[in-house]
C-alpha cells in the first residue's frame, strides 16, 4: 500500500449530501480513498480495522440513500464506523482517531448529530433504534431509522430482545444484517449455521423446485396435496429469511455487500417498505487490504503496524497470556476445570486453552449473561468452571452473578480481565466498576494480583475456593517477575506487607501495587515513614492487616484502579466505620464519578492520579493535611518539611 494517496473525492465531501451528486464511478473510487484513509489511519493509532473495512460500500450505500441526520443510523457495536465517520465531516479530524482529545474509536453523540446513540457493546442497536422510532411514531416526526448489526452481535441476546419487541410492534424500522460470518473470531452457534445455510441457499432453492415439480409429474393428487404440504415443510427451513420473516419482518437477501449500485437499489426499494424490515447483507471482513482479508482475525482490532507489509507488531507477555497458560497447567490437574468465553477466545488468551483441551473449552457467542447462567449450571452439576470475560462486559451479567451463581453459593470463577482503565478504546470500554459490583454480592470473593505470578496463584486460590470468586487483572504487559514451578494458593483474606512504616500505610489493590511502591520509594526520600500492603483481597478484606497499620500509622492511602464509589477504598473505610476503629484517617485515590475518555492508558492513569505521580502527590498532602496524626509524622514534620 502506497503511503500518500490525493483523496480527491474524499476530500470534497463535508456532509452525506456532497456523496448524492456522485455517480457509481466516482462512489467506487470514493471507496478506495476510504479504504485507503482508515488503513493509512489505523497502522498509526491503531483500531478497528477489518471490520471497518468489510462496511465500506454498505456505508457509502446507506448514506447515499437515507437523510442523516434526519434519519437515524444506528451502528452496532460501533467499531465498523470510520467510513461514518469520515463521511460525515469528519475527514479532516480522522487523524485524531483515539488519541486523547480527538475523535473516538466509537460513535459518540459528542462529535455531532450524525453519530445517534454511543455504542462500544455489542447488541444494543435494534432496542436503541426501536426506542427512536417509536419517539418518531409518538412525536409524529417522519423520518427513517436503521440498525446496522453484525452476525456476531446478532447472537446477543439483546438483539434478539430487541428483534422480537420491533416485530410486534410493526413501526417502521429497517434492520441491516451485516454478516461475514465472523465475530472477532469465526461466529459460533446456531443463528450463525442458519445464516450460512440462507447464503448457500441458492442450491437448496434450485433442489427443492426441481423435486416438486418432479413429484407433481409423475404423481397424482393425492401425491400432489402432499408434495404441497412437503414444500411448505421444506420452506420452512430453507427458505431465506423464515426465522426473520416469523419475527415479523420482510426479509430481503442476502445481498451482495460489495456492490454499491446493487446496495443503492436494494435500499431505495426497501426504504418504500412499511414495517419492519432486515436486509442481510453479506461483506467480507478485511475488505480490500489483503492482509486484513487473510488474517480478519488478527486486523480485528490492532496497535499500530506496518501498512504495505501488514507486518503487526510483537506482543509483550501480557496478563492474559499468564492467565492461559496457568489455565491450562490447572486444567491438567483437575479435569473438572472447564473455560468459557463469550466470542472472546482470542482476546482472553482462551483460545490456546482450547487448542490443548477442545471438549473443556465453551464459545458462546456473545452472551455474557449466558455464559455466566450456564457455568452455574455446570458448577451446580459438579464441574469448575472458569468464565474468562473482560471487566466492561461482565457488567452486563450482574443478576446472573448475583442470582444464578452467589445466591446458591457455587465453584464459578471470573476471569476478569481488561479491569481498570483500558486506554484507546476509550468510555465504553472502560474496566473500572468490577469492584464496586461484584463486592456488594454475599458470597463472592474478589481479588486482584499485584503481578502476574500472584495471577497465578490466585486462579488456582479461585478454582479450589467452594464458591465464586473473581481475580481481575489489567489490559496490557504484565510486570516481568519470575514464575515459580509450583503454584501455590492462598489463603482467602490474606494480604501481603510489602513494606512496613509508620507514618503512612498505602494499602493498594492490583495494578496500583507496583505504583504504591515507587511513591513510596519517593516519599521515603522525602523522610517519610511509609508501609506498603498489598491488599490482594476486596472480599474479604483482610481486617486484621488494616487494623493494625491504620493503628500504627493513623494514615491510610488506599489506592485502586477502579471507581471510588463502592470500589476499594470504600471497603475499607466501611471496615473503619463498622469496627468502630479510632484514631485513622482514611484518603482514597482512585477513579472519580466521571467517564474516562479515550487517552493512551499511561495518561488516563495520570488524569486521574493513580500512578506513581499521583500517588505521591496525594500522600504527601494527605501527610501534611494530618501532621499530628502519630508521634512519629510529628518528628518527621517537623524536622524535614515545615513546607508539606
Ligand atoms: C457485550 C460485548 N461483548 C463483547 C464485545 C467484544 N466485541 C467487539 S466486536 C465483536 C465481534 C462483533 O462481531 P460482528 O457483530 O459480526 O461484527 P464484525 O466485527 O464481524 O463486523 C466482539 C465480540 C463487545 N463489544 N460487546
Amino acid at each position: 500500500m502506497e503511503n500518500d494517496r490525493n483523496y480527491e473525492i474524499l476530500s470534497a465531501i463535508n456532509s452525506p449530501k456532497d456523496l448524492k451528486t456522485l455517480d457509481i464511478k466516482d462512489l467506487t473510487i470514493l471507496a478506495g480513498e476510504l479504504r485507503h484513509r482508515i488503513v493509512n489511519t489505523v497502522s498509526k493509532n491503531g483500531g478497528h480495522l477489518a471490520s471497518s473495512l468489510g462496511v465500506v460500500e454498505l456505508t457509502i450505500a446507506l448514506h447515499y440513500v437515507f437523510d442523516c441526520p434526519d434519519d437515524k443510523l444506528i451502528w452496532d457495536v460501533g467499531h465498523q464506523c470510520y467510513a461514518h465517520k469520515l463521511l460525515t465531516g469528519r475527514n479532516d479530524l480522522f487523524p485524531t482517531l483515539r488519541k486523547e482529545g480527538g475523535l473516538s474509536g466509537f460513535p459518540n453523540r459528542n462529535e455531532g448529530p450524525y453519530d445517534c446513540f454511543n455504542t462500544g457493546h455489542a447488541g444494543t442497536s435494534i432496542s436503541a433504534a426501536l426506542g427512536f422510532a417509536q419517539a418518531r411514531d409518538s412525536l409524529k416526526e417522519d423520518h427513517r431509522v436503521i440498525a446496522v448489526i453484525g452476525d456476531g452481535s446478532m447472537t446477543a441476546g439483546l438483539a434478539f430482545e430487541g428483534l422480537n419487541h420491533a416485530g410486534s410492534l410493526h413501526t417502521n424500522l429497517m434492520v441491516v444484517l451485516n454478516d461475514n460470518k465472523m465475530s472477532i473470531s469465526h461466529n459460533v452457534g446456531a443463528l450463525s449455521q442458519h445464516l450460512n445455510r440462507i447464503i448457500t441457499g441458492k442450491r437448496y432453492v434450485k433442489l427443492r423446485s426441481e423435486f416438486v415439480q418432479a413429484l407433481h409429474t409423475v404423481a397424482g393428487d393425492q401425491v400432489a396435496q402432499f408434495s404441497k404440504r412437503l414444500e411448505e415443510a421444506i420452506k420452512g427451513v430453507i427458505m431465506p429469511g423464515r426465522l426473520f420473516e416469523d419475527f415479523g419482518y420482510k426479509y430481503v437477501g442476502p445481498i451482495e455487500g460489495h456492490e454499491i449500485s446493487y446496495l443503492i437499489e436494494t435500499f431505495q426499494a426497501v426504504r418504500e417498505i412499511e414495517g419492519p424490515k432486515l436486509v442481510h447483507v453479506v461483506t467480507t471482513k478485511g475488505k480490500g487490504y489483503q492482509p486484513a482479508e487473510e488474517k480478519a482475525q488478527s486486523f480485528h482490532g490492532v496497535s499500530p503496524f506496518h501498512p504495505s507489509t501488514g507486518d503487526l507488531p510483537q506482543a509483550k507477555r501480557t496478563y492474559t497470556d499468564v492467565f492461559a497458560e496457568t489455565l491450562i497447567e490447572l486444567a491438567g490437574d483437575d479435569d473438572k476445570i472447564v473455560a468459557i468465553t463469550a466470542a472472546m477466545p482470542e482476546g482472553t488468551g482462551l483460545s490456546k486453552f482450547a487448542k490443548v483441551y477442545p471438549d473443556r473449552f465453551f464459545d458462546v457467542g456473545i452472551a455474557e449473561q449466558h455464559a455466566t447462567t450456564f457455568a452455574a449450571g455446570l458448577a451446580a452439576g459438579g464441574m469448575h468452571p472458569v468464565v474468562a470475560i473482560y471487566s466492561t462486559f461482565l457488567q452486563r451479567v450482574f443478576d446472573q452473578i448475583a442470582h444464578d451463581v452467589c445466591l446458591m453459593n457455587l465453584n464459578v470463577t471470573f476471569a476478569v480481565d481488561r479491569a481498570g482503565l483500558v486506554g484507546e478504546d476509550g468510555a465504553t470500554h472502560q474496566g473500572v466498576f468490577d469492584l464496586t459490583y461484584l463486592r456488594c454480592i454475599p458470597n463472592m470473593v474478589v481479588m486482584a494480583p499485584k503481578d502476574e505470578e500472584e495471577l497465578r496463584r490466585m486462579l488456582k486460590t479461585a478454582i479450589e475456593h467452594p464458591g465464586p470468586a473473581a481475580l481481575r487483572y489489567p489490559r496490557g504487559g504484565a510486570v516481568g517477575v519470575p514464575l515459580s514451578s509450583k503454584i501455590e494458593a492462598i489463603p482467602i483474606g490474606k494480604a501481603e506487607l510489602l513494606a512496613d512504616g509508620s507514618d503512612i500505610a498505602i494499602v493498594a489493590i492490583g495494578n496500583t501495587v507496583q505504583a504504591s511502591l515507587e511513591a513510596a520509594q519517593r516519599l521515603k526520600k522525602d523522610g517519610f515513614s511509609v508501609a506498603v500492603v498489598n491488599a490482594r483481597f476486596v472480599k474479604p478484606l483482610d481486617e486484621a492487616m488494616i487494623e493494625a497499620m491504620g493503628k500504627k500509622c493513623g494514615l491510610i492511602l488506599t489506592v485502586e484502579d477502579n471507581v471510588l464509589a463502592g470500589g476499594f477504598g470504600s471497603a475499607v473505610m466501611e471496615l473503619i466505620e463498622s469496627k468502630g476503629l479510632p484514631h485513622m484517617a482514611v484518603r482514597r485515590v482512585g477513579i472519580p464519578d466521571i467517564f474516562v475518555d479515550h487517552a493512551d492508558q499511561k495518561r488516563q492513569r495520570s488524569l486521574v492520579g493513580i500512578d506513581a505521580d499521583g500517588i505521591t502527590a496525594t500522600a504527601r498532602e494527605f501527610l501534611s493535611q494530618n501532621p499530628l496524626r502519630n508521634s512519629h509524622a510529628q518528628t518527621t514534620q517537623t524536622a524535614g518539611h515545615p513546607s508539606l
